[in-house]
Parts: structure tokens; C-alpha cells; sequence
């Protein structure tokens, strides 16, 4: 009797545990582009083109290999809709009556799954370095899930950049090299770009005709679609702006979307690229002397540390972990994030490219929109659904504890040991978006005050019963202690006065 193999649009890659377990002679792959998985958020038009066209790659690749791959195209007019419903639909054309699948990065799928008429294995997803019991393991009996000791672990189960079991260069973390200012310019010309073949053109079309409405547009597209290409993005990445990773991974440019990062987080989470195969041409760089150690270790933090924590957090929380809002923030997510126009040039600019792109890079999701929206009180589950709904490498796996926990604390501190706020001095100091934005960075009071100055002051008072016993954020308390009452008075009113025309939806 033949089982059914799932395989999810997030799960492209041969070392798949479901495809794995599974026989070529015997069982029948499905894969099905569905409308329940592309609206259930509003994802960017890009991001479904990336999954729908990497997937009908996939499913060559497949056949080729010597798997019977029964494919669902979105427009099939046989297409239920759902991946529960193909699966039935496939069960009863071929007689399975059992599932083998990769365990889903989404509580959702996982219920979906687990409530079908079917048997259905979901195995675990050890494309990933950690597995859960790994995670559980490290988090128990720990009062605090600090990053930094998880990824020490990695490092040490890994060994990557370990030396006679230390670590390279005698320290575990180089941030503090990695906070270097925009530079005047930069000598990397972004990410390799890969032009739409025939296949991916009739994708394109699809997702214009059918997701025509959504924030973004699908053309001009250039991700890469298969193994192959990603691949070819990686060494570009790896040759031509990994030794620079380390110096600007928190600069903002006006002009430069990309900066130095490899924009290449989409391709890992759809199974294009394996985390260890990145990290393993990131060492391999450095071993060779053509990259330093604080780039290849902040590199390598960000995957196997951030990466691999934030879906520890997910899986260890529970499904209730993306509503979580213990801030209480209740405001509404503001037009400008689609694109109203703001006078904000910052997230003006944050915005237009996530719009063109379906990309922004860390800094910009964090201490611009993230910061925002945070200082502004937005309701974090707003906040969520819109991160999951721009960018190219949202899954609520990682979208969620990122959003949630690490940009919007609001899970009271899970993930954050302190709220990633600041003011526009943060901004001015590591963007050139201030110059020639409408508003003033340096005024912090009166009609041109940067905004993230007014908003900075607010959220420090409004939630200081929270906050100031931290000893992280005892110096802010302090300075605003410092300052005479009716200066104070003037910040909170004027904050108010910003909010009050933001919920009205005027331009801001
Ligand atoms: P690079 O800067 O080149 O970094 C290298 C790799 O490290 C990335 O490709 C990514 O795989 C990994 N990485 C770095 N930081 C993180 C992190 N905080 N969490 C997980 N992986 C990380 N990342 C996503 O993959 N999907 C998301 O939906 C997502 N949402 C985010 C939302 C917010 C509010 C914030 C602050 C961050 C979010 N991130 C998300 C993390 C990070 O911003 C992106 O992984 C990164 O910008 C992707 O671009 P890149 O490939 O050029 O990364
Ligand atoms: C994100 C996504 C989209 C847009 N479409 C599909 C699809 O049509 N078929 C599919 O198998 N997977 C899709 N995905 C990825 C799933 O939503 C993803 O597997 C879950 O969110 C779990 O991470
Ligand atoms: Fe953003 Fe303020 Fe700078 Fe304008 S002045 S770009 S609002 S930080």
C-alpha cells in the first residue's frame, strides 16, 4: 500500500526527514500550491512566486530523481484549497491511507495535520542544527533563555570557528566590532539577481492575476528559485561582501537596500540552502584568511545562534506565543506601514523598499519599523500579521518570536533583556536617513522634533512601573529624571499630539 509524502513549500530540500523515510518505489510525493496557504495572511506577492516557482522546480527535481510526485497547480480546477483537502483527494486517487510528514513551522499546519482522517507521522525537522528535545534540554531549569548561551553551545556541538575547544580568537562575540556607521559608500553591488526563465514567467503571471491586490508587486523579480541558483547567491555573498558583514551589519543606507547582508534567510527557510552548508562556506573563507573573525562569527551567530534560538522559542512558548502583548499596546496599525505617506523618511524609505523588494534587512525591520511601532503603542499581533505579510522569508516560526518577543517585547521579555527602543540619535548615528528627512533629529521639542525623540520619552514613562527597575535602562530613567518638569511636560504633550494625528490617520 502506498503512504502519501507531504512536502510543504517551505520544505524544498532532498535531506527532508519525510522524504527520507519514504520508498520511490512505493509511495507517491505530494506537493500542492493552495489558496488556504497563500491568504492566509496577505503574504507579498514576491514571496509567493519564490514559493510556487521553487516548488515546481522542486517537483521536477524529484521526478527526475525517481519519485512519483503528484503536483496540485494553484488554477486546477480540481485544487480543494487546502492541504488537508489534497491529501484526502490524493489518498483517495491513490488508496493511502497513511501521511508521513515533516513536521510544519507553524502551530496551525502542525493542528491541521494532527486533526485529519488520515494517519499522519510528522517527523521531526532536523534540517534544523537544535532539535526540540536539544532546545528543552538547554532552556530547562534555566530562569533566563539568553541567546548568547544557547549559541555558545552550538558553537561548541558544531565546532564551527572552535579552536582546541575554545573559541577562535579567545572570544565567543564580536558585535562590539560590528557597529560601525553607514560608510560613504559601498563596493558590493547586492545580492546575485537571477533573470525569470519560462517556468517562472507563467508563475509570475499566476500570482499577478490572482494576488494582483496585495502590498507589493510580483515584477521585477530576481530570487533564486532552485538549489542551483542559491547556491551561486551564497559564493556571491561569501566572495564579494561576507568580509565586510561584520563592520556594517547595522548601517542604513538611503541608497544601498542590501548593504552587506546575503539576503539569503528566504532560501534557508524554504529549504533552497541547509544552515550548515552556509556555515560551512563561511568558515571555509575564513580558514582561508580572506575573511575576518568578526565577520565570520557574526555570520555564523546569526544562524546558528538567532536563527535556530528563535525557533526554539517558538516551539517552547506554544501556540499562543504570536498574541502575546504584554505591554497591552492596542493601537492600530497606522496606514503609512502600506504606504501612506508619512514625513518619516526613515520608515519611508524602510517601507518603499520592503513594498519593491519584499526585503529589508535586520536594522531596518528592528530599529526602524519594530522601534516604531513600538515606541507608538501598536497592537504587536498588528505588528506581526505585518511582518508576515512583506517579507520574503516569513514564517511564523521565525516571524513571530523576531516580532513579537525581539522587536515588540511583548512577551515581557522572553527573548529581550530590554526593549530595543531608542531615538533618533540611534538612527542618525548608523543611517544617512536623517539629512534630508522633513523633521529635525536633533530638536526634541517643537513642530519639526523627530518623532522617535517625542515617542522615545512617552514609552520610557508610560510603561517606567516595568522599566525602571531594569538596570539596563537605569541611565535613561536617570537622564529623564534629570530634565526640569516643564520641558518633561512639553515632550509628553507633544508625543500625545503626534499620536492622536497618527490614529487619525493623518500624515505624520
Ligand atoms: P543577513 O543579515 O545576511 O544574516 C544572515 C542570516 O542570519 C539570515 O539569512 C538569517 O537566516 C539569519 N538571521 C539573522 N538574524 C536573525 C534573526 N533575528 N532571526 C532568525 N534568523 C536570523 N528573519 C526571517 O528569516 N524571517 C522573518 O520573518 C524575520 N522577521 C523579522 C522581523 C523582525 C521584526 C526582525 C527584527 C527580524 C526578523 N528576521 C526575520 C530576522 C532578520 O532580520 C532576517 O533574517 C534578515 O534580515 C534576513 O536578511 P539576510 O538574509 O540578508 O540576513
Ligand atoms: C507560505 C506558503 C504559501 C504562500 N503557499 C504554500 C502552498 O501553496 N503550498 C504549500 O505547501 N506551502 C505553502 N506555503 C508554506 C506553508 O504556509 C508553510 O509550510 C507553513 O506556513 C509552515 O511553515
Ligand atoms: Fe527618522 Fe527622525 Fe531621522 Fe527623520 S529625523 S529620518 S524621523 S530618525
Amino acid at each position: 500500500m502506498s503512504r502519501l509524502i507531504l512536502v510543504l513549500g517551505d520544505q524544498l530540500s532532498d535531506s527532508l526527514s519525510a522524504l527520507r523515510e519514504g520508498h520511490r518505489d512505493s509511495d507517491v510525493v505530494i506537493m500542492a500550491e493552495v489558496a488556504d496557504e497563500a491568504s492566509y495572511v496577505r503574504h507579498h506577492p514576491k514571496k509567493i512566486a519564490l514559493i510556487f516557482a521553487a516548488m515546481r522546480k522542486f517537483a521536477r527535481h524529484l521526478r527526475e530523481d525517481g519519485w512519483d510526485v503528484r503536483y496540485t497547480e494553484l488554477d486546477d480546477t480540481r485544487n480543494s484549497g487546502s492541504i488537508p483537502g489534497e491529501l484526502l483527494r490524493r489518498a483517495d486517487e491513490t488508496g493511502a491511507t497513511e501521511v508521513i510528514a515533516t513536521e510544519p513551522g507553524e502551530w496551525r499546519l502542525i493542528g491541521l495535520l494532527d486533526d485529519m482522517p488520515l494517519t499522519c507521522r510528522q517527523l521531526p525537522d532536523d534540517r534544523f542544527i537544535a532539535s526540540h528535545e536539544r532546545f528543552e534540554t538547554w532552556a530547562s531549569g534555566r530562569k533566563a533563555l539568553r541567546m548568547e548561551y544557547f549559541y555558545r553551545e552550538m558553537r561548541r556541538e558544531t565546532g564551527y570557528l572552535m579552536e582546541g575547544g575554545e573559541p577562535a580568537g579567545g572570544k565567543w562575540n564580536y558585535d562590539h566590532d560590528n557597529r560601525k556607521p553607514a560608510p560613504d559608500g559601498i563596493d558590493f553591488g547586492g545580492p546575485m539577481q537571477f533573470a525569470p526563465d519560462d517556468e517562472v514567467e507563467a508563475v509570475l503571471d499566476l500570482v499577478e492575476r490572482r494576488f494582483g491586490n496585495s502590498f507589493g508587486e510580483v515584477r521585477p523579480f530576481w530570487f533564486a528559485t532552485d538549489r542551483g541558483q542559491a547556491r551561486r547567491a551564497l559564493s556571491h555573498f561569501v566572495k564579494n561582501a561576507l568580509a565586510n558583514f561584520g563592520d556594517f551589519q547595522d548601517a542604513m543606507m538611503d541608497d544601498e537596500r542590501f548593504l552587506y547582508h546575503s539576503v539569503i534567510s528566504g532560501y534557508m527557510n524554504i529549504g533552497l540552502l541547509d544552515p550548515r552548508e552556509v556555515c560551512d562556506a563561511v568558515e571555509e573563507v575564513w580558514k582561508s584568511g580572506d575573511v575576518p573573525l568578526n565577520a565570520a562569527e557574526g555570520f555564523i551567530r546569526q544562524v546558528i545562534g538567532w536563527r535556530e534560538y528563535m525557533r526554539g522559542i517558538y516551539f517552547h512558548e506554544g501556540p499562543d506565543y504570536p498574541r502575546r502583548n504584554r505591554l497591552n499596546h492596542q493601537r492600530k496599525l497606522p496606514d503609512l506601514y502600506w504606504g501612506g505617506e508619512t514625513h518619516m523618511r526613515c520608515l519611508s524609505k524602510a517601507v518603499a523598499q520592503t513594498r519593491e523588494e519584499a526585503y529589508a534587512h535586520h536594522i531596518q525591520r528592528l530599529m526602524v519599523t519594530g522601534n516604531f511601532a513600538l515606541l507608538a503603542g501598536i497592537d504587536p499581533a498588528e505588528v506581526e500579521e505585518w511582518y508576515m505579510c512583506v517579507y520574503f522569508d516569513a514564517f511564523e516560526w521565525v516571524t513571530a518570536p523576531n516580532t513579537v518577543g525581539m522587536s515588540q517585547f511583548a512577551d515581557g521579555g522572553i527573548i529581550a533583556s530590554k526593549p530595543y527602543v531608542s531615538s533618533g540619535s540611534y538612527i542618525d548615528r548608523m543611517s544617512d536617513y536623517c539629512g534630508a528627512c522633513h523633521y529635525r533629529v536633533k530638536d526634541k521639542t517643537g513642530e519639526r522634533a523627530c518623532p522617535f525623540n517625542l515617542l522615545y520619552w512617552h514609552f520610557m514613562d508610560r510603561h517606567r512601573d516595568r522599566f525602571e527597575g531594569n538596570p539596563r535602562m537605569a541611565q535613561m530613567y536617570a537622564t529623564w529624571d534629570r530634565m526640569k518638569d516643564d520641558r518633561k511636560e512639553t515632550v509628553l504633550k507633544e508625543a500625545e499630539a503626534f499620536l492622536d494625528r497618527l490614529s487619525a490617520g493623518e500624515k505624520v
